[in-house]
């Protein structure tokens, strides 16, 4: 069993990634970036249908230093030889944009590659470089600078395929870096609608915003209480280690991919139910809005919609509650939230059908080990789940999960604890 008591995990400092830097670009970096992962406490796909969301920034997150090659260099081993690699082809004057990860792939060489803005073409790259490409290609078209001439290192701390965002993070963290170092000026606002364009429209993926809002808008200790309608936001205390809770990550290990999994197909269907209603969104369709008119699946997808914008704003009701008031009904206002997170649960397996087994066995599991709340979060088809349970019950739950998913002859699940970490900022 894996569940660790500590929310922690060993993350580089900013000297660390400087030298590892100038051991692979032959000068020192002009500093470091970080982004963080998230999970999502409610709110599963509602951002696309213009409704609320209620993420967290996680304590793991991607770490970008970023160095300018000097004016025409060749100088050093700045622009032809990245050490270490293998893999990095002669750049293309002062223009091309390198990258270097610090994931290896099956042969155990770092994960590398370059591009430049001007030769971009979506479909083209390896999915993790296409993220930052994206990103390139966005700050081209949304405020003309042309990109070049620089070299990014990257490191993570958010496990890739687990459905924290690891691939948003990156995206976020490329960005905050090339901001500051081209002075392009973008505020959060326009940093999360670019990082979407990017995701959308260069890596294919037609995803949502609340992964990179909540990357990129989330204060430490709070939640995010955003309106995917029109980006407002509010910032939601959402301390756990004061509550004397803790929140369950369950990696399931199933791999997920929105690109190609069922995750378009849901969209499409939302899309298609609000103009049936002939309405932008599903957003603007009330509680109690009669569904009779639509097919079975749209009925269903629906709903899901409908009521899973109704549980963020009751969790955020209840949080504000227990943060005005220390009174007696403190505990209760606490299990309801796990309620509605066991109901999110429930309406996402049933209704918006994106759980999968493993998933159900962990909810099943998390609860019948005493959790508060337990949900799958995220597209779904895989990815991870999250239980909210009392502080020691760690042990507890992390080990009745394993359990289960030994007896079904599922991968042996990784249980962590998160926290609500800062969002993305410089990091040195
Ligand atoms: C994925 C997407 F990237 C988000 O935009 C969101 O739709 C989520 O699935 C479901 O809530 O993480």
């Amino acid at each position: 069993m894996s569940a660790e008591t500590s929310t922690t995990v060993a993350a580089p400092t900013p000297d660390h990634l400087a030298e590892e830097f100038e051991a692979l670009f032959g000068y020192r970096p002009l500093g470091s970036f970080r982004a963080p992962g998230r999970v999502n406490v409610i709110g599963e796909h509602t951002d696309y249908n213009l409704g609320f969301v209620l993420p967290i920034a996680i304590d793991r997150a991607v770490y970008v230093a970023i160095g300018q090659r000097p004016e025409g260099s060749s100088e050093g081993r700045g622009e032809d030889d990245v050490v270490g690699t293998g893999t990095v082809e002669p750049p293309r004057g002062g223009e091309s944009i390198r990258i270097v990860s610090d994931h290896r792939d099956e042969t155990g060489q770092r994960l590398s590659g370059q591009f430049t803005a001007a030769e971009l073409v979506p479909g083209t790259l390896p999915g993790w470089l296409s993220h930052a490409a994206g990103v390139v290609d966005e700050i081209a078209k949304t405020t003309g600078t042309i990109v070049g001439g620089v070299d990014l290192y990257i490191e993570s701390t958010v496990p890739v395929g687990a459905g924290l965002s690891s691939s948003h993070a990156l995206e976020v963290a490329v960005l905050i870096a090339l901001d500051e170092v081209f002075d392009l000026g973008l505020d959060d606002r326009e940093k999360v609608l670019l990082t979407q364009r990017a995701e959308n429209d260069f890596v294919g993926a037609p995803t949502g915003i609340v992964d990179q809002a909540a990357s990129i808008m989330t204060e430490a200790g709070h939640a995010l209480f955003l309106d995917c309608r029109d980006l407002s936001a509010r910032q939601i205390p959402f301390d756990l280690d004061a509550e004397g809770l803790r929140l369950l990550v369950i990696d399931s290990k199933v791999s997920h991919s929105h690109s190609e999994s069922g995750y378009g197909a849901r969209r499409k269907t939302c899309e298609e139910s609000a103009a049936l209603f002939g309405v932008d969104s599903l957003r603007e369709l009330a509680d109690d809005v009669d569904l009779s008119e639509l097919t079975e699946e749209q009925r269903k997808r629906v709903r899901h919609v409908i009521a899973e914008n109704a549980r963020v704003r009751a969790t955020v009701e209840l949080l504000e509650d227990n943060e005005r008031s220390t009174g007696g009904d403190h505990d209760a206002r606490i299990r309801a939230i796990g309620d509605l997170l066991v109901a999110s649960h429930e309406s996402l397996a049933h209704d918006y059908e994106v759980s999968c087994v493993e998933l159900d066995v962990a909810v099943t599991a998390a609860m019948g080990a005493g959790a508060l709340g337990a949900r799958m979060i995220g597209g779904g088809f895989g990815g991870s789940g999250i239980a909210l349970i009392h502080a020691d019950q760690v042990d507890e739950v992390g080990a009745a999960v394993t359990a289960a998913f030994a007896e079904h002859g599922f991968r042996e699940p990784d249980i962590f604890a998160v926290s609500a970490g800062r969002g993305a900022a410089r990091f040195d």
